[in-house]
């Protein structure tokens, strides 16, 4: 095929009505569709056969980069292997062999794997998996869920439930009952334009005994935290504030839930936050990086006391009742392995480590340049706060968007924060071309 034929049959969009489309403005789109129909590497192509650089891997998922070759074989070879396999009372190997891997590079003490098919199911799972665990061991009072203001675990009535961002929530009712909330650590007056971890703010995990006190330890099953809160404004941890959040669960017999959702698979700077930050969870939600983006998969790793609290009850018993019919795909589990595969085979943790002062010293160059008011970095991840133009909040970053998604490079926006999340394959010169982009984007409003 020439490049010309490619670009016509590119170019060539079928009907765009029929698909409503998720978390997206349709009418606009439909008018201004922005279509991806190629991906390789660092690089997104539209269907009208532009090079995109894609600075958030996707939607904070491709971090091997797009198609690896490895990954992408793997997949292939499975489903011409076997296509499906039933997910409860029989198995398949590879399933097996994803749970080996992952729990070998989860943190010590996380030592069992649940599959789901999301993130938000993940959430979910999680949470019965809290609950169930302390009726198991005749508490079944403890029934209440602390999450954090602006925390996002998806959109299933847990992860609403618990999450703290009020356009996902209000729309949809009274949803779980008995859930609380623990202060956001976002504050621009103390810890604007810090690099790395926030040094203010640890104490705000205090607040999290004033909840207790409230409701009584004994009503409480768990409290779930984003280490890095992603979709509710890139917030991060102020030194010291998650180990101090483990210590009060600790005190009250809560289980801690790390929903690493976006922090897992290198985000951070090692294989998952609670690598970085030095402290483990009960139970720990993933996705996304799992299998890089390239099969939907979701999972929850569970500390042995969790599991080996279910595994009591009659032998040959289902100890718990929950799992979808593609839990632990074969497609998934085998991009699931082979992307794990790629990670360790390339020092792709590593390389995110290395890369992360280039990337903060790019980033924070973009101080002083117009309504920039703050720049957030650690790992591979990064925001640059706006301010907002009055009487009009998100406007001023879907501009900074589209700006420079029309000069060839995808970020993302939250509220009026530009959020970057690269493929952790991503070179010096690459971040270099971000960030002139979004700063010419800046000059030119
Ligand atoms: N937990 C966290 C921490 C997430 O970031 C989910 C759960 C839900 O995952 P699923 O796979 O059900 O979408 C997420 C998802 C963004 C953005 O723009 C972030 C997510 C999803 C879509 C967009 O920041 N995170």
């Amino acid at each position: 095929m020439t490049d010309n034929t490619a670009r016509k049959l590119e170019a060539d969009l079928p009907d765009l009505e029929a698909y409503w489309m998720p978390f997206t403005g349709n009418r606009y789109f439909k008018q201004h569709p922005r279509m991806i129909s190629r991906a390789e590497g660092m690089y997104c192509y539209t269907h009208d056969g532009r090079k995109l650089l894609d600075a958030v891997a996707g939607l904070w998922c491709c971090n091997a980069g797009h198609c690896h070759p490895r990954i992408v074989e793997a997949i292939k070879a499975q489903a011409e292997t076997l296509d499906y396999a039933m997910a409860f009372q029989l198995g398949h190997p590879r399933v097996f062999e994803l749970a080996n891997k992952l729990t070998g590079i989860a943190p010590e003490g996380l030592d069992y794997a649940f599959f789901v098919n999301s993130g938000s199911e993940a959430v979910d799972t999680a949470l019965k998996m809290a609950l169930a665990y302390h009726r198991i061991r005749g508490q079944g009072e403890r029934t209440r869920l602390i999450g954090r203001e602006k925390g996002y675990h998806g959109v299933g009535f847990g992860g609403i439930s618990v999450g703290g961002i009020s356009p996902n929530r209000k729309m949809f009712g009274a949803m779980l009952p008995g859930v609380d909330h623990l202060p956001h650590t976002h504050n621009l007056e103390h810890n604007a334009f810090s690099r790395g971890l926030p040094k203010w703010g640890a104490h705000l995990a205090n607040e999290l005994e004033n909840i207790i006190a409230l409701h009584d330890a004994s009503t409480i099953a768990a409290v779930i935290v984003e280490p890095i809160a992603g979709s509710g404004g890139v917030i991060l941890p102020p030194e010291g504030y998650l180990k101090r959040v483990r210590e009060i669960c600790d005190k009250h017999g809560i289980l801690l839930i790390f929903d690493e959702v976006i922090c897992g698979f290198g985000r951070a700077g090692a294989a998952f936050g609670a690598t970085r930050f030095g402290v483990t969870p009960d139970l720990m939600t993933i996705a996304k990086g799992l299998t890089s983006g390239t099969v939907p998969m979701g999972g929850v790793l569970a500390s042995k006391d969790v599991y080996d609290t279910f595994m009591t009850g009659p032998e040959g018993a289902i100890e718990f009742f929950h799992g979808y019919t593609y839990s632990g795909h074969p497609l998934a589990a085998a991009a699931g392995c082979a992307t794990l595969d790629v990670y360790l085979g390339e020092g792709l943790f590593d390389r995110a480590r290395a890369m992360e002062e280039t990337f903060a010293d790019a980033l924070h160059s973009l101080k002083g340049e117009a309504n920039v008011i703050d720049v957030r970095n650690f790992g591979l991840i990064g925001a640059v706060e706006l301010e907002s133009i009055p009487g009009k909040p998100t406007a001023r970053a879907m501009s900074i968007f589209r700006e420079c998604y029309d000069n060839g490079v995808i970020i993302r926006t939250t509220g009026d924060t530009l959020a970057f999340s690269p493929p952790l394959i991503i070179d010096k010169a690459q971040i270099g071309v971000v960030v002139d982009t979004v700063r010419a984007a800046l000059r030119s409003q």
